[in-house]
């Protein structure tokens, strides 16, 4: 066995949500920084990671087994880490719903909490009346919240997603990880030993061969179209729009809660220059296409991602179109005639029962699977990759391994959402040029 100290590592997809973290605990593990390689097709941060964002949502949720802790140990993090402390606004997290099933489950939810016995009731309350809604969030008129009840997680909030993904890039950087990008960081395929089992590293698009020890897939959407996953992953979009405050009207949005309502959407107060990011709600779209991932042996249905890094003129759905203006027109009707822009998508990629697939391919030895993010992954940046150093040294606790197992099985499309994703080329008024 080798030392951290002399252990090489490649890390497929290091600009993104879990590699980048999987780099970071490596080197506060003691690894020798010259010795982890970060792969990507984009300089970290990378362009077309799902957390490559302006932001994306803080909160306690807990739908599996893992949830509670993952949850508690990142929002230590992004408090008290000097590193992710800057990249936390804490300005609480409304979830809301006016329908008679979204304030039932709304209510479980809350139970839920409560029921985890370590006092997450005294920040995550409950808001029976308009009066209690207002007073968290002023911002609303009476009128537009009429039959809102709510669940305020004081805990919660947004999370500066790119910003702080790059900060942990800067720190790489400065401690001497290579990097590879482009050509030089698109993955071809894993390299094995002689005994054919036993991976030894990776080689790029461009024929680079970067040998290791171990190699950590963590290309979150793009996993499963580079090595066979079994359909234990589905990758799907979600969009998002953005509009643009004036200074005045900013204002008035400074330091909101950020505000969910499963029926709806959700949206964040606006960032510096006055830019709000508005997301609907839905089970995502998928792309499937005949692709022959490594490890196939033939070519299969594979949703694929459309990278918008690479296709930025690609559009979404017009269907998008009118569920994000509906979201607006719910959260801040005054705003609901102002231009989108920036329409994107962002690919992430669930498993059936929600839970990361974060193991060793059950085949290649050393060949480290760090993905299914399944949508709700963005807020452990800070810890994920400690998890994943723990599988790199044998030492995963025995519920997260278990959880996080290779499990081929079940119905990754529909996974745990209210239905199964709709596939992009069914969509009216998704245009993409074939030529791009
Ligand atoms: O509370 C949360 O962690 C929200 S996840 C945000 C989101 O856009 C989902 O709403 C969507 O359904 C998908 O899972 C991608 O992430």
């Amino acid at each position: 066995a080798h030392s951290r100290e002399s252990t090489k590592i490649v890390i497929v997809g290091g600009g993104g949500t879990m590699g980048s973290s999987t780099a970071l605990h490596l080197i506060r593990s003691g690894y020798t920084p010259s010795n982890i390689t970060v792969l990507d097709v984009y300089p970290i941060p990378s362009l077309q990671s799902a957390g490559y964002d302006l932001n994306k949502i803080m909160s306690i949720r807990l739908r599996n087994g893992p949830d509670l802790q993952l949850s508690l140990e990142a929002l230590d993090m992004w408090k008290n880490d000097p590193l992710f402390k800057p990249f936390f606004h804490n300005v609480g997290m409304l979830d809301c719903s006016s329908s008679q099933e979204g304030i039932a489950s709304l209510r479980r939810k809350h139970q839920d909490l409560i029921d985890a016995n370590i006092g997450l009731e005294k920040t995550n309350i409950w808001l029976e009346s308009e009066d209690d809604i207002l007073a968290k969030a002023p911002h609303f008129t009476r009128e537009q919240i009429k039959g809102w009840k709510g669940l305020f997680c004081g805990d919660g909030g947004w999370l500066a997603a790119a910003k702080a993904i790059n900060a942990i890039g800067t720190f790489l950087k400065s401690r001497g990880v290579k990097f590879g990008f482009g050509s030089a960081g698109t993955f071809k395929r894993p390299l094995f030993a002689p005994d054919g089992a036993t991976c030894s590293g990776v080689e790029t698009l461009d024929g680079t061969k970067y040998f290791a020890d171990k190699v950590v897939l963590a290309a979150g959407a793009w996993s499963s179209t580079l090595v066979d996953l079994d359909d234990q992953c589905v990758s799907k979009a979600w969009v998002f729009a953005h509009i643009q405050l004036t200074p005045q009207e900013s204002a008035q949005y400074k330091d909101v809660p950020v505000v969910y309502d499963g029926d709806y959407g959700f949206f964040f107060e606006p960032n510096e220059h006055g830019v709000i990011k508005v997301c609907d709600e839905f089970p995502g779209f998928s792309r499937f296409k005949l692709h022959q991932p490594y490890g196939a042996t033939s070519p299969k249905l594979i949703s694929v991602p459309r990278s918008h890094a690479k296709h930025p003129t690609d559009t979404y759905p017009d269907s998008s179109e009118e569920t994000i203006r509906k979201a607006i027109a719910r959260f801040m009707p005054r705003f609901k005639d102002k231009e989108l822009f920036n329409r994107s998508m962002c690919w992430c990629t669930d498993t059936a029962d929600a839970n990361l697939l974060i193991c060793e391919h059950p085949k290649w030895k050393n060949f480290i699977l760090a993905t299914g993010d399944s949508g709700h992954s963005f807020k452990v940046l800070p810890n994920i990759g400690k998890h994943v150093v723990e599988l790199i040294e044998g030492r995963l606790p025995q519920d997260l391994a278990g959880a996080w197992r290779w499990r081929p099985g079940g119905d990754a499309l529909k996974s745990k959402r209210s239905a199964p994703a709709k596939d992009l080329a069914d969509m009216p008024g998704w245009k993409h040029d074939a030529k791009l």
